[in-house]
């Protein structure tokens, strides 16, 4: 497959970066912020660092948005701290609104538009202690009027919102991500914490469209695409059932306000029957999202469970190639390696094409503009002896990522920005400091507290330029671009190597 023209991106197209408030600020007990229950399940992720510190992104932040603007950015995708903005029930804290206040005015000033998460996975410690956090119906009230102190605050500055970050993964990785925190039978409970979230998030999108003028509100799936494994046609149908199970359920939530079929068959099958009550159908099919904000690292491949036995996802935790474990579920799908991409260290698929079949296939189903929230490279990496970085695993990727996207919207698609995790290094979820995303540099490791000085990558250099010729500028020929078809060199690689299908 060969493109004569480069794709073109829309005018006034969202080139920016993203991050979370757990993930870049450090000062997690600072201007009256009170603790969440990730700083608590960080600080027991050993040998990583906790987020105390992360990438001190709450001193640095008139720092971090001037190298923004020096990026060109447009747009810039962050989170909101709730712990800092209600420290404690019904106390809105003056200290956290103006520190969000200066960041809002200090990007607005340098042309960037704010993109505000109102939630990703800092559950205040207050909130858990009151009500055991996503279990209790209590939280949807005080969701809400967290959510309505953020638009009234900000909402004059900040028109584009995100509900709740990966509320999918936090359901598929519930001990992964510490939603599974308390339950007895995570299997079934599952289904009434994601229903509460479902409630908080339609909770959000009504608030927002009554209080913010010209408002605009989606949720952020985090999206990874299954590939059937090969044209079989039970692997088909186990590689949908992936997609059901781990993202489709959500999607078709929040775009139909309903549960959809496949997920009430389950329900059914397995004698689940969430804490459903009257009038929560109503509320959630009154949230009319107005987009979707989609995460996209890479893909899977699905196909036929072997039905003998159960294997959870056991995820790479130390970024040693070849430790992950692929899922097997009986009755429903087993998840593979696709020996037709590279891998990352902690052996994520690196598949450019993954993005552009994203946003096909949710274009597809939803027809709703979309903006890219996350994508990104994680690397072990520190300063070379000149103090450089040369990160073109990360060009690569985002270029490969990005032209993709450009393909996507040739294809008809409406996209409306692209924001890669990270801008400057910052916490990973679960691998601290050794997994590192930024376009810039942040001096400081795992085991040793440095300056925290900022380094720019050569992919702040790199992205600087696309971004500057609104994605023209590669820094390759991309009319005759092999790595393009590099799926099938590495096939025919594979291939003479002896590697059978
Ligand atoms: C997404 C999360 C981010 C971020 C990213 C990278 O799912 O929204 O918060 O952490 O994944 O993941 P990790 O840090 O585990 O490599």
């Amino acid at each position: 497959m060969k493109y004569k023209t480069n794709p073109v991106f829309p005018k006034n197209f969202f080139w920016g970066a993203s991050s979370a408030a757990w993930q870049v600020e450090g000062a997690t007990l600072e201007g009256g912020r009170t603790q969440a229950i990730i700083d608590l399940n960080s600080q027991t992720k050993k040998p990583f660092t906790d987020n105390s510190i992360a990438a001190d992104h709450y001193h640095h932040y008139k720092e971090d948005v001037a190298l923004m603007k020096e990026c060109g950015f447009t747009s810039y995708r962050f989170s909101f701290s709730w712990s800092r903005i209600i420290p404690q029930k019904g106390v809105i804290n003056p200290e956290g609104i103006a520190f969000y206040n200066n960041l809002i005015d200090e990007l607005v000033g340098a042309g960037i538009t704010p993109i505000v998460t109102l939630y990703h996975y800092d559950m205040p410690c207050w909130v858990d202690e009151l009500y055991g956090g996503w279990h209790n119906r209590a939280i949807i009230d005080e969701f809400d009027f967290y959510c309505r102190t953020c638009f009234e605050n900000f909402g004059d500055r900040v028109k584009y919102w995100l509900s709740i970050n990966e509320q999918n993964m936090q359901i598929v990785y519930g001990d992964w991500l510490g939603v599974s925190k308390g339950c007895t039978d995570w299997f079934k409970e599952k289904w009434d914490i994601n229903h509460i979230m479902n409630l908080c998030h339609a909770k959000a999108v009504i608030a927002c469209h009554e209080m913010v003028e010209g408002g605009k509100i989606g949720p952020v799936p985090g999206y990874v695409p299954i590939y059937p494994k090969s044209c079989k046609p039970e692997d088909q149908i186990a590689a949908m059932n992936a997609e059901e199970l781990t993202q489709k359920i959500w999607d078709d939530l929040y775009y139909f306000g309903e549960y959809n079929g496949f997920v009430k068959s389950y329900w059914r099958e397995h004698d689940i029957t969430p804490d459903i009550r009257e009038g929560d159908m109503e509320l959630i099919k009154q949230a009319k999202i107005d987009f979707f904000a989609i995460n996209c690292y890479r893909s899977d491949v699905g196909m036929a469970p072997d039905n003998t036995y159960l294997q959870e996802i056991g995820l790479n935790k130390y970024g040693r190639k070849g430790e992950f474990v692929y899922t097997n579920i009986p009755g429903e799908y087993a998840l593979d390696r696709n020996k037709y991409v590279e891998t990352t260290d902690w052996d994520w698929h690196i598949d450019g094409t993954c993005m552009r079949y994203t946003m096909r296939y949710m274009w597809d189903h939803y027809h709703l503009p979309m903006v890219i929230t996350e994508a990104g490279f994680g690397a072990h990496e520190d300063l070379d002896e000149n103090g450089e970085i040369h990160d073109d695993y990360r060009i690569d990727y985002l270029r490969d990522y990005i032209y993709n996207l450009g393909l996507a919207i040739s294809d008809g698609v409406e996209v409306m920005g692209f924001n890669p995790w990270s801008f400057t290094d910052l916490l990973s979820t679960g691998n601290g400091m050794a997994k590192r995303y930024g376009l810039v540099f942040v001096n400081t490791t795992d085991d040793e507290l440095r300056d925290l000085k900022r380094y720019k990558k050569d992919s702040f250099y790199w992205y600087q330029k696309l971004i500057k010729s609104n994605g023209q500028e590669w820094g390759k020929d991309m009319s005759d671009w092999k790595d393009f078809n590099r799926t099938s060199e590495i096939a025919s690689d594979l291939k003479a190597k002896g590697v059978k299908d």
